[in-house]
């Protein structure tokens, strides 16, 4: 439904407030970037507001005005860490438009030529990996 109001017990305001895990690459007082637990592709990382949006339709413009700059930021990185031949980036709005955890967020997606991607909050990804993807990333941050 659009419009609907926002929900504080949603995943990702879970990882916001530390209740559950992540693999964090970036952080800063407005936005978070953490891997996605079922990768589309190797690198791919969820950049998040921690102000409580549901996504776009509801977001102040700040607010998105400092997530696209990190959006950019997390992008350039994960592109230089996985040697990336591109970068898909995706957002949806609503579970009509394929959106199924309802805090707004960014896919960055690192790409590799012949790579297809995987489907859609597909299969859940070892730890490990998730672990060491994110650490490239931030080292490609810190560089
Ligand atoms: P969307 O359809 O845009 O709302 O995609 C939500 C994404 O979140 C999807 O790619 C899978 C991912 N995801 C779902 N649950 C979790 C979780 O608990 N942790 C992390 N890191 N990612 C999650």
């Amino acid at each position: 439904m659009i419009n609907a109001a926002y929900d504080t017990n949603n995943i990702f305001a879970k990882i916001l407030r530390g209740e559950i895990p992540s693999h964090k690459v970036y952080e800063d007082d407005n936005v978070l970037a953490f891997m996605d637990v079922m990768p589309q592709a190797e690198g791919h990382v969820l950049v998040v507001p921690k102000a409580a949006s549901r996504n776009i339709l509801d977001a102040d413009p700040a607010t998105l005005g400092t997530l696209i700059a990190t959006v950019q930021r997390v992008a350039i990185a994960a592109q230089d860490a996985f040697d990336a031949d591109g970068i898909t980036i995706m957002q949806f709005n609503e579970a009509l438009a394929g959106q199924s955890v309802f805090h707004l967020h960014f896919h960055v997606i690192p790409r590799k030529e012949g790579v297809p991607l995987k489907p859609h909050s597909g299969k859940m990804e070892d730890g490990a990996v998730l672990a060491a993807n994110a650490a490239k990333i931030k080292e490609s941050l810190a560089g």
